[in-house]
């Protein structure tokens, strides 16, 4: 039989500035699919590969590094933990926080969450607070009232996150046996770019792979301060979860992007709704509109010429569709239900077998 996943603690405690005997805080994240994507590689005469970071236990790929930075506040006697949240920090927090027993404290974005998302912190028991302003402010609030009050603060400014995500690179390394040309993915806060390149990074230095991909990341058009090369103060995008005028990991994000050799660049919210209808469509997999911005780049890139064929590449969707039903179902045409009464024939017919 073969073995269960352990959480991505265990599965990589070589690679964990953790003490040996740490009391680990798991829900088994991490072992996410690598799956093959067949419209994609059509796309840029490629081999494209999805890491379906959706498959997370609360559905993104912040639970990864939730692992590591509540499993680190739990073992420095920590009361209660922080947060700023477009809404999958604080669903994660709140699941990982609960089973650590810290008092959970959610500053988010008044109006601007996904409902899925503002659920499930609720149902982990949290204290939401909803600040009228972005994410940029509540990340302010939050640094302020860990560096005032008890309270540990576990946005992706804390190491310990970083330390957890990076292992997503580890993941794709040791199915694929080897890294790829080129790693996309969304960027918001910044943190996520900043924690595969440095996978990427360790997973060479230790000689599992012999090379390193050049990061492609991609922001919304309305808030990609990056790309612009300013502090948006007011970004606005359909993709609530990227929407970050001001990220914290700015300058990490650069290096990123320099040291590969990489891209930082800006999607539209119509290439985002395109690209979340296709993989839906074409490939099977349902994420939300903050993940779709990767695949939307991809395709804007291999549209324009950008993607030199016969490469491998590996393109990262941090979250999964279910969390944001409205967002895409409101841009696209409503769908007629089909009604009819019981009977064969009638359900023939609206199927159009007959
Ligand atoms: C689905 O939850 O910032 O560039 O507070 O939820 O590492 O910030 C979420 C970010 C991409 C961007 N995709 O990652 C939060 C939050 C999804 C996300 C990002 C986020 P970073």
């Amino acid at each position: 039989m073969a073995r269960p996943w352990r959480g991505v603690i265990n599965e990589y405690r070589d690679y964990m500035p953790l003490d040996a005997d740490v009391d680990v805080i798991t829900l088994c994240e991490g072992g996410t699919p690598l799956v093959h994507a067949r419209w994609l590689s059509e796309l840029t005469r490629g081999e494209v590969f999805v890491k379906v970071e959706g498959q997370n236990p609360t559905g993104s790929f912040k639970d990864r590094g939730m692992t590591v930075a509540i499993t680190g506040a739990k073992a420095d006697g920590a009361k209660a933990v922080v947060c700023a949240s477009t809404g999958n920090t604080s669903a994660s927090m709140t699941a990982y926080a609960t089973r650590a027993d810290l008092v959970p404290i959610v500053l988010v974005p008044h109006g601007k969450i996904a409902a899925g998302k503002m659920a499930q912190a609720i149902m982990h028991g949290a204290q939401i607070i909803q600040v009228q302003g972005g994410f940029d402010e509540c990340l302010e609030l939050s640094r302020a009232l860990a560096k005032e009050y008890p309270v540990a603060l576990v946005n992706s400014v804390n190491p310990l996150r970083i330390e957890g995500q990076k292992t997503a690179s580890f993941e794709i390394i040791d199915v694929l046996g080897k890294a790829p040309d080129i790693h996309v993915l969304p960027v918001g806060n910044a943190g996520n770019i900043t924690a595969y390149w440095k996978g990427f990074r360790e997973y060479r230095a230790a000689g599992i792979s012999d090379s390193l991909p050049k990061m492609w990341g991609f922001q919304a058009a309305g808030s990609a301060p990056i790309v612009e090369g300013r502090i948006i103060t007011e970004p606005d995008t359909i993709a609530t979860a990227i929407r970050i005028g001001n990220p914290a990991s700015w300058t990490l994000a650069e290096e990123a992007r320099d040291e590969s050799g990489g891209r930082i660049s800006a999607v539209t919210d119509q290439q985002i709704l395109a690209a979340q209808r296709n993989l839906g469509a074409k490939e099977g997999i349902f994420v939300e509109p903050g993940s779709a911005a990767s695949v939307a780049g991809l395709v804007a890139a291999a549209e324009a010429g950008e993607v030199e064929p016969g490469q491998t590449i590996t393109v990262t969707v941090t979250g999964h569709g279910l969390k944001d039903i409205d967002t895409p179902l409101s841009h696209r045409d409503p769908i007629e239900p089909i009604v009819i009464e019981f009977d064969v024939q009638a359900a023939a017919k609206a199927a159009g077998l007959e």
